[in-house]
């Protein structure tokens, strides 16, 4: 493919809320594209990539984190912010992707993770190294529990449970002392009522701003602030721990650092994206932290959506998804933030199992689920953002053994629950339908042995089905998962109602919560989309509403069909997990 060949990406322009027409393509660099063979993805591979970037037309590439680590938990565990960890090449490869995607138009969001560093990062190691450091106050230090022997189990000073199992907190021998870990041991948390922390790490970002990056997506920054005092949660029967969420997550401070940030960082520069991580963000919430004359952040990332398929406790613990339960939620989210603020769209990122798998029907309407869920989720108001394979239709695989796994946070969860007497084939089907791995599964680029990634040992193993799903497979062929997602994206950029247009469900009779029906409009510019988000075929009449298929044209549709027979009739026959979008 000549570069004159590919399609112009989006012209970024200086509109200051550029980011509403664009579409965000996350990368997850060790399991996009190795270039030496060793079986990790590295940012050369990136580079060798960016025409697969360039023809599927996205505008932005986040880049998971690239950074020094030990990859206790694959890169989320800093121990340099300003270097390049050798796994993935060196500061002069990241310019040079850096200049190469800005010459294609597409610009790059670093990942930012700053509720926490690695256990490894120099300001933990001189924090650590004595009571008396003058960075012993950059992360949570506490003594254990009054009146209990320091070290013991139930001797931690509170009660929360990290979210990789066990306690949040870290017994150090040498000063009889424990640390905060939200997340792994190997992860401390920063202590931002310092200001000193704060001020470090704003200076950090500036000095990436100054290489030119575009922006951060901001890991767990709800989890920055935490209530004075670090007080227990309330405990269930069912488990030793209380909940702490209460008091880690959106904490009393949290605007006011956003706020901070914003100044200190962000002010005078234009044409970046900020956009917040925020488990169990509340709509009302969200508002207020995109609501752009709060200086703030551009948008955010809400979790209800990925949660609606968790039991009880622990997102291991399976529910039933509910039909139309998914619809419903990204309804909310429209109408919560239709006036003020502005939504992320994602039904996939690194965390969360393959989207066909888990929303779709991958076994029976494979390529149909995966094109049905993209194009209600695209042509939402808000900034819709891809995971690197889900443009392909990347499916959930299963493990057989523990061995297979490489996520800390399955790993952790496997040993707890089956020490606590579940059996490994249970612990190893939750996994299989929910845990990390799922997604990191390298990027399938054609049918040979490693999907194209490496020639080397994949460091998780390429999931088997890259012999019928790949990227190869799928350029140029009408209908495919691929082509699919670049017609939505084309749409976003040359329709100002998809971009700015306000949102409207629209109800169906016989009511069946199988139809998901939105128009959107922007003056006298009307896109109406349709979807059936089930197996079954289902009569659709939508209700008090002009019957599209007599009246308006198809833009895009995902099952091939020779069309309406012309008759006026107000009721149309969709197909298991059909989806079209008309112009009205
Ligand atoms: O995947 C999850 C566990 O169920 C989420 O709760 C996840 O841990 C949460 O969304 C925060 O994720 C982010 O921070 C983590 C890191 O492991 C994730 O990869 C990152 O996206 C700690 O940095």
């Amino acid at each position: 493919m000549s570069s004159s060949e590919l399609v112009a990406p989006f012209a970024t322009g200086t509109d200051a809320q550029w980011w509403k027409s664009a579409v965000v393509y996350q990368v997850y660099p060790r399991s996009f594209q190795d270039s030496d063979s060793d079986g990790i993805g590295d940012i050369r591979g990136v580079l060798n990539r960016l025409d697969h970037l360039q023809r599927l037309g996205v505008d932005v590439i986040w880049l998971s984190p690239v950074y020094r680590s030990p990859q206790a938990d694959n890169g989320y565990d800093i121990s340099d912010y300003e270097e390049i960890d050798p796994v993935f090449g060196t500061m002069a490869d990241f310019d040079e992707l850096l200049a190469s995607a800005h010459e294609r138009g597409i610009k790059i969001v670093m990942d930012l993770v700053v509720n926490h560093t690695s256990d490894e990062h120099p300001w933990f190691v001189e924090s650590r190294s004595s009571p008396d450091n003058p960075r012993r106050d950059w992360y949570w230090w506490r003594d254990a529990r009054p009146g209990t022997i320091p070290g013991e189990a139930g001797s931690e000073p509170n009660n929360w449970e990290s979210f990789f199992s066990g306690s949040t907190w870290e017994f150090d021998e040498s000063s009889g002392q424990y640390y905060l870990h939200l997340f792994d041991r190997k992860q401390p948390d920063l202590n931002w009522e310092n200001p000193e922390v704060r001020h470090a790490v704003y200076a950090m970002m500036r000095r990436w701003l100054d290489r030119g990056v575009d922006g951060f997506r901001m890991d767990v920054i709800n989890l920055i602030s935490k209530q004075p005092g670090l007080p227990d949660g309330q405990r269930s029967e069912s488990s030793r721990f209380g909940d702490g969420f209460p008091y880690f997550a959106h904490g009393p401070r949290l605007h006011e650092y956003l706020r901070e940030m914003h100044r200190e960082v962000f002010d005078g520069r234009d044409g970046l994206l900020t956009v917040g991580e925020m488990p169990g963000v509340t709509p009302g919430e969200a508002v207020l932290f995109t609501d752009q004359s709060r200086r703030e952040l551009d948008m955010v990332f809400q979790f209800e959506h990925v949660g609606l398929d968790h039991g009880d406790g622990s997102k291991f613990t399976h529910r039933e998804l509910a039909p139309g339960a998914l619809a419903e939620s990204l309804t909310r989210w429209q109408d919560a933030l239709a006036e003020t603020g502005w939504n992320s769209l994602y039904l996939s990122n690194h965390d969360q199992p393959r989207a066909v798998s888990r929303f779709g029907d991958d076994a029976n309407w494979w390529r149909e689920s995966a094109t049905a869920l993209a194009t209600i989720l695209h042509l939402q108001r808000g900034t819709p953002y891809i995971y690197q394979g889900e443009e392909l239709g990347m499916t959930n695989r299963t493990f057989s053994s523990i061995d297979e796994v490489r996520d800390v946070e399955s790993i952790n969860h496997y040993r707890d629950r089956v020490a606590s007497g579940d059996s490994d084939s249970d612990v190893l089907a939750a996994i299989g339908r929910i845990g990390r791995d799922n997604a990191r599964t390298p990027v399938q680029w054609d049918a040979s042995q490693h999907g194209g990634f490496t020639t080397g040992t994949p460091w998780l193993a390429v999931n088997p089905n890259t012999a019928t799903i790949n990227a190869e497979d799928q350029y140029d062929v009408a209908g495919s998962v691929f082509e699919h997602y670049r017609a939505l994206i084309r749409l976003r950029h040359e329709r100002a109602v998809i971009a700015d247009g306000s949102f409207r469900r629209i109800a169906v009779t016989p009511a069946s919560d199988a139809v998901f029906a939105y128009e959107r409009r922007l003056g006298n510019d009307t896109v109406l989309v349709v979807a059936n988000l089930s197996s079954q075929e289902r009569v659709v009449r939508l209700d008090g509403y002009p019957a599209p298929w007599t009246t308006g044209t198809l833009l895009l549709g995902n099952v091939t069909r020779a069309g309406h027979d012309g008759a006026q009739t107000e009721t149309e026959l969709f197909a298991p997990w059909e989806a079209r979008v008309y112009a009205l």
